[in-house]
């Protein structure tokens, strides 16, 4: 399934983030979605993450390493209410099942609709007929629907990055149906497992009566149908091995070393979200240390968590929290030569992060709920292969579904984490590559450039099956 380059990609997302060719700091996506641009050709819009007192719709065109830009600031009332509200503190919370700390605002869904209609409002003249459409995330659900109303007839697909909550969940959403029609504005929708298609399909076959589920999830409503694909996401897997390489990589995994001073180090890589179970993690790693006084001084686990999303107030909180957490469990095990948690809030290059991935004899990825989750990933793809470390690895992670090679978790359980720790530290060299092996297959098959070709090649070729129909 090869893209069809005579199609030219439009991309449109929240952000706009394109890497230059071959860059070692970029992540796998912008990567990706980058060399699919440059090889149409194509142009990748969406918000310049700048602010203006009255929007224009002016677009900023750029070229960045032969990725054509274009994008538009939004008004502070946008910012507010669609992207630090709808998005952030409505869609991301319940989608990862944390309705407690989900809140529902009018004014939010409607700075969501606005900015919606005013990126299709902007994007549509950049249009050409032959041009594919691929909109990614949460932050732009209906904006497939808002082009059909303006009569736009390309392919669109969708791409959702975050879990999709179970039906249940949804109903909570005030505005749920609503949403969930605007998706049969797409020609297909993907999300990273099976899981999270399921759940989109039980609240179609539970809440839209006329909808038909047919075979490989086409789904037809009202006439439309739109194709349903789990599409597992990767990592820009050779480039992510080449970086491990390079000198920067190779003299922070020395300093690493060097630092670690024989102790066995445990890696925890995430932005600060609550979605990612920093909490439970500290928490597991405390009864481990509870539980096996003779690791007391043999062992550290470095977390890096770079702070995002500030703005929003359960952001503040888990910090806060953290730092807490944190400085508990040191003052409780900590002595002169000793810190059993370093926790630093900052990013890291990414060559520098490959080679402190490989230092680390245990890559700790406890997420209590994620999309797919790239570090994970990441952290295989940076061993060596003669001597690799073991990934423990929550089963609310969507890269549970490929990655059953791991040591997998239940991230709730301060015991379930502590067993598995001591279990890795514990794992004979022979299992350790048995089980590297496996998963290092799955990350190099399924990279995230075998991810953007299937979804534009599904995207690209309307499904034999599918009816031809694609009016709005
Ligand atoms: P995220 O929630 O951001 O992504 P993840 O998939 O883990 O989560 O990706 C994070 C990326 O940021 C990784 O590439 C990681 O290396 C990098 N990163 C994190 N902390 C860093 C640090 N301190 N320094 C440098 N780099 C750091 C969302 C969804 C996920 C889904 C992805 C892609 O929430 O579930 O996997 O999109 O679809």
């Amino acid at each position: 399934m090869e893209f069809r380059a005579m199609s030219r990609l439009i991309v449109i997302s929240n952000r706009v983030q394109p890497a230059a060719d071959g860059a070692g700091n970029q992540g796998g996506l912008a990567v990706a979605l980058s060399a699919a641009l440059r090889e149409s050709n194509g142009i990748w819009f969406g918000w310049s993450g700048g602010e203006t007192d009255h929007f224009t719709g002016h677009i900023n065109f750029q070229r960045h390493d032969g990725v054509a830009t274009a994008t538009v600031d939004l008004e502070p009332q946008d910012v507010e209410e669609y992207y630090n509200g709808f998005a952030n503190r409505t869609l991301w919370p319940l989608f990862h099942y944390r309705i407690d700390v989900a809140e529902f605002e009018r004014g939010f869904a409607e700075g969501y609709e606005r900015v919606n209609a005013r990126f299709a409002e902007t994007v549509q003249p950049l249009i050409e007929p032959d041009d594919i459409l691929w909109v990614h995330d949460y932050h732009l659900i209906p904006l497939g629907a808002e082009l059909r109303a303006r009569g736009v007839t390309n392919r669109i697909g969708f791409f959702l990055h975050i879990p999709w909550p179970p039906m249940q969940l949804l109903l909570a959403l005030p505005n749920h149906r609503e949403l969930v029609e605007a998706m049969f504005a797409y020609d297909v929708i993907g999300f990273h497992t099976r899981d999270w298609l399921d759940s989109f399909l039980d609240y179609v076959s539970a809440e839209l009566p006329g909808a038909v589920i047919g075979a490989d999830d086409i789904i037809t409503l009202n006439g439309r149908s739109i194709r349903a694909v789990a599409c597992p996401i990767g990592i820009d897997t050779q480039a992510f091995r080449d970086s491990a390489n390079q000198p920067n990589a190779l003299n922070a995994f020395q300093r690493m070393r060097i630092s670690a001073n024989g102790r066995e180090m445990i890696i925890g890589v995430d932005r600060l979200d609550y979605s990612k179970g920093l909490q439970e993690r500290f928490l597991g790693y405390e009864r481990f240390l509870a539980s096996h006084p003779e690791a007391l001084g043999r062992v550290f686990l470095l977390q890096i968590a770079p702070p995002s999303r500030e703005d929003v107030q359960s952001y503040r909180e888990i910090r806060a929290a953290l730092d807490g957490l944190s400085g508990r469990i040191n003052g409780e095990y900590a002595d002169v030569e000793w810190v059993p948690i370093r926790y630093v809030n900052k990013g890291y290059p990414r060559d520098e992060l490959a080679g402190i991935y490989r230092a680390a004899r245990i890559g700790l990825v406890t997420p209590l709920r994620d999309g797919m989750n790239l570090v994970a990933k990441e952290y295989v793809a940076a061993q060596d292969p003669e001597d690799p470390g073991v990934l423990i690895l929550s089963r609310f992670a969507g890269a549970a579904e490929q990655m059953g090679e791991a040591l997998l978790v239940n991230p709730h359980s301060a015991e379930d984490v502590a067993d598995a720790i001591a279990r890795a530290l514990a794992m004979p060299r022979a299992e350790r590559i048995r089980r590297w092996r496996a998963l290092m297959d799955g990350v190099e098959q399924e990279d995230v450039l075998w991810w953007q070709r299937r979804f534009t090649a599904l995207l690209a070729a309307p499904d034999p099956e599918a009816p031809a129909d694609r009016a709005a």
